[in-house]
């Protein structure tokens, strides 16, 4: 997202200001930020399905799909192009406006590629945005992922660079940023956010969310997780992160990002309505919606219906985002 009010020099002391600012004071800077952009009672739907599950050599220690861990899990091999048409026209028929795909691969080879392609074909001619995440992409992938009409890609940056390797063992951080200028390059929409409550410090949410917001642009969706802990994975049974913590982390997302989406992203199945609520105050404006992420639960499609309903939002429509 490119415009010259968006600023991209910003300081970790800054952010970490930010961050200890107050509860109040940081919500209501990060709510006034977001009317200024957004319509505050509109929130964009995405609907997540796994189009490959399961034996990714990467070693993620949050993940249940990783060959390296022993996470109970069904593995299953890419879908077949009319599966993921008819989970598309599902997830339609649901109200979702985004369908977002995702692999469990290092990165994908080119005949992986082509089926993706036909996948992105299939979702568009079904009426939505699409998304796909397969791992690193080289330049030449990018470029065609676009060519099939591919609207983004999602690849997080996950955690700081610092923490970056006590997660992840087998690619580096500037991996991760050398994908993202593949894409960002080919002209697609950048998703890129991270996830909470796996140990970090409050300096490395703040260190993710600058590596996120001085990239050249701001990517136009940022996912914010919060750790499910799924067992068999390194990661399970660490300590959660406190809910208004993920409520701070997601307003300073906000304000440091104010014309991207924010997306309340994994973990919603183990959060109450009321923090749920605070996201949304937060500036939060976007969620997965649908009984499943990828691997995990998510909440009961009713169950959002009537916090929709009880918090008086609407899914999001173009009008609800104000112009630069
Ligand atoms: N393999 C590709 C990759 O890593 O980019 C795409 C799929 S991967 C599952 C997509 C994202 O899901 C990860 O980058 C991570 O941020 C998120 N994720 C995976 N497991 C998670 C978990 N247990 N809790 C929260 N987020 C998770
Ligand atoms: C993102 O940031 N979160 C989604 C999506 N992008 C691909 C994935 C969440 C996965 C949670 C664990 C699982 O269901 O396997
Ligand atoms: Fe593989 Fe992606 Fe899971 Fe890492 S997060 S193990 S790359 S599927």
């Amino acid at each position: 997202m490119s415009s010259t009010s968006l600023r991209h020099d910003w300081q970790t002391d800054e952010i970490l200001a930010l961050f200890e600012l107050p509860f109040n004071d940081l919500l209501f800077q990060a709510q006034q930020m977001h009317r200024r952009h957004f319509n505050p009672n509109a929130v964009q739907i995405s609907t997540l399905l796994s189009i490959k599950t399961g034996h990714c050599p990467e070693d993620c220690a949050y993940c249940p799909q990783s060959v390296h861990h022993d996470a109970e899990l069904e593995i299953e091999s890419l879908l077949s192009v009319e599966e993921v048409r008819q989970k598309a026209r599902q997830a339609k028929a649901s109200g979702a406006s985004r369908f977002c795909m995702g692999a469990a691969w290092k990165k994908p080879n080119d005949r992986n590629l082509e089926v993706v392609e036909a996948m992105v074909r299939a979702v568009r001619e079904e009426g939505l945005e699409t998304c796909v995440t397969l791992g690193m992409l080289e330049a030449h992938q990018a470029e065609r992922l676009r060519d099939a009409g591919l609207d983004y890609y999602n690849h997080n940056i996950d955690t700081s660079p610092e923490y970056y390797g006590k997660i992840i063992t087998t690619r580096t951080f500037e991996d991760r940023l050398e994908t993202l200028g593949h894409v960002r390059e080919a002209g697609l929409k950048v998703c890129s956010g991270g996830i909470i409550g796996m140990g970090e410090h409050r300096t490395d949410r703040a260190r993710m969310l600058q590596s996120l917001a001085n990239l050249p642009e701001h990517p136009h969706s940022v996912p914010i997780n919060q750790l499910v802990q799924v067992e068999g994975t390194p990661l399970h049974g660490v300590d959660p992160t406190d809910p208004l913590e993920f409520v701070r982390t997601i307003a300073v997302a906000r304000i440091l990002m104010p014309q991207s989406m924010v997306r309340l992203s994994a973990g919603r199945e183990a959060m109450s309505e009321a923090v749920q609520a605070l996201c949304f105050f937060a500036g939060a404006n976007s969620i997965f919606y649908g009984e499943k992420l990828l691997t995990t639960d998510n909440p009961e499609t009713a169950a959002d219906q009537a916090l929709f309903t009880k918090l008086g939002l609407t899914p999001m429509q173009e009008d609800d985002i104000a112009c630069c």
